[in-house]
């Protein structure tokens, strides 16, 4: 379950929020096969309540109705489209599933895919599950059904997560279901799952389902499916991430929060030098690694303190680390743009509520989605992660307490300064001798630097010159862009 089936020496993951299937599939075909994204994380592309107050947030595609895959991201025939054309380019398609709950607590009404459903009465006909195959009072002893007490894991794990209504995870019926709906997916070529909410899930159920799901069609070797499993352990709580270790990898929250205080001044960066397992974090192969993601960017689900697209600059250098660094399989955030008062507002919309198509001018995204991924920055640096593949960290300086470089092998070589003056230093790059385009500031087109360029020298050292009060502070190299 740890093995992210990438193709051809590609890494990281790329959450494409909120998009539609059929923009997903041309982004992979136009974009992400041609830059070297191993893969793409979409939203939940099952059936879900239709939220009306608020107006058709983000956030109610996190309230199953049914395993229908009609969304408004598009149709099940779309979403097969995407899968085959996404998988031909070579990036493959990890879906986001929400399998503890249903829909909240209260009221009735339809889902995106026409089912009707019933809160109150506990039905989803569409499934179907009706009222014992939800958690009740016989596993759930918090008074009111909901889960007050993080320190209490019967209670995470049997009683609602913010209302949302709990299946009852024990009963082999339940556990059907929800195998059916992994099996749907692989057979329609998905490749990895992010499960949402296992947290509040027993890590025993967990495997019960995994137990009932195939190996993964599209793979030449067949194999079970990608899966990282969003646990949000930050310490200080009973529910540990490496409880899930038995059914793939699990998300990273420590990750953004450190590098967040490291890109913000408030830790030397310096210290980077150790970075890893050993900052209190998981092995290299149980975690995905993220700045941001669609929660803490809005202040939902341990948010607070990240970095995000508001804060570019900082975000671009802490990206560029993660990516530089070989610790971890990493997912780059790609958002839209909401109103911060109201971070219930879903993505770009049609008059009448529809997603909105992601718009391009140039390499740039329009239409109020930001597209982080394609920024020359971010997508350059991804590049150079797959090119360090298989090396580590090595050459590593620190010239000051915000000034860093290292190489990966004989590959690449990065450094960063938060310091207020310029790095001006002869540095080993551990490349060999030649003129080298700098992916950060510029990109090598037509044989020449549209940015800065470095020289080499046969010995592999070079003067390596970092702005400090510029745009991006930083200077990255690799074999792959050399004049
Ligand atoms: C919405 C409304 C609620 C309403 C509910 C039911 O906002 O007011 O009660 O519907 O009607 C997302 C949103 C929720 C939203 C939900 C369903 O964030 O606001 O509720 O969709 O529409 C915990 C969980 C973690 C979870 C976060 C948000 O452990 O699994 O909370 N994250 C995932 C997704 C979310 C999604 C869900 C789960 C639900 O990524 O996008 O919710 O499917 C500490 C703990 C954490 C805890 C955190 C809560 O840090 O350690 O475990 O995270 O507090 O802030
Ligand atoms: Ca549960």
């Amino acid at each position: 379950y740890t093995n992210p089936h990438c193709v051809g020496g590609r890494d990281g993951i790329v959450h494409l929020f909120e998009w539609k299937w059929n923009d997903i599939a041309a982004e992979c075909e136009r974009f992400l096969g041609p830059y070297g994204f191993c893969a793409v994380q979409t939203s939940p592309a099952n059936e879900n309540r239709v939220v009306a107050n608020p107006n058709r947030p983000w956030w109610e595609r996190y309230q199953p109705v049914s395993y229908k895959l009609q969304t408004r991201s598009g149709s099940e025939e779309e979403f097969k489209n995407m899968v085959q054309r996404c998988n031909n380019a070579g990036v493959r398609i990890y879906v986001d599933v929400v399998i503890n709950h249903m829909t909240g607590a209260g009221g009735r009404g339809q889902g995106t895919g026409g089912s009707s459903y019933d809160a109150d009465g506990l039905q989803f006909p569409g499934v179907p599950f009706g009222p014992t195959d939800f958690n009740d009072g016989s596993e759930c002893h918090s008074g009111d059904l909901n889960i007050h007490n993080y320190n209490n894991p019967e209670e995470v794990r049997n009683c609602r997560l913010v209302g949302l209504l709990d299946l009852r995870m024990g009963k082999d019926y339940v556990r059907g279901k929800v195998a059916d709906f992994l099996n749907h997916l692989i057979g329609l070529g998905v490749a990895g799952f992010r499960v949402d909410a296992a947290k509040h899930m027993w890590p025993g159920d967990i495997v019960g389902i995994f137990n009932k799901v195939h190996v993964s069609s599209i793979l030449t070797k067949k194999s079970r499916p990608f899966v990282y499993q969003e646990v949000i352990d930050q310490g200080g709580e009973p529910i540990k991430a490496e409880e899930y270790f038995a059914t793939g990898r699990v998300t990273n929250f420590k990750f953004g929060l450190q590098l967040a205080n490291v890109f913000r001044r408030q830790n030397p960066m310096k210290y980077l030098s150790t970075w890893g397992a050993s900052w209190g974090m998981w092995a290299t192969d149980n975690v995905v690694n993220f700045i941001d993601n669609h929660d803490n960017q809005r202040g939902h689900g341990g948010g607070g303190g990240v970095l995000t697209h508001w804060e570019p600059r900082p975000y671009k250098l802490a990206s560029a680390f993660m990516l530089a660094h070989p610790y971890g399989f990493p997912r780059i955030m790609s958002s839209y743009e909401y109103n911060r008062a109201n971070n219930y507002e879903g993505p770009p919309h049609n008059g009448d509520m529809s997603t909105a198509s992601v718009g391009l001018s140039g390499m740039t995204c329009t239409g109020g989605w930001s597209c982080e991924h394609r920024w020359r920055q971010i997508y350059n640096m991804v590049a150079f992660r797959n090119i360090a593949s298989g090396t580590g960290v090595s050459n590593w300086w620190s010239g000051a307490d915000y000034q860093i470089a290292f190489s990966r092998g004989n590959k690449a070589f990065i450094a960063l300064n938060l310091e207020g003056f310029d790095i001006n230093q002869n540095l080993q790059t551990g490349l060999p001798g030649g003129t080298y385009c700098d992916v950060i500031s510029g990109n090598y087109e037509n044989g020449s630097c549209t940015g800065k360029s470095v020289t080499v020298n046969g010995d592999g050292t070079a003067r390596i010159q970092v702005c400090s009060s510029c745009e991006d502070p930083a200077l990255a190299i690799h074999i792959g862009k050399r004049r």
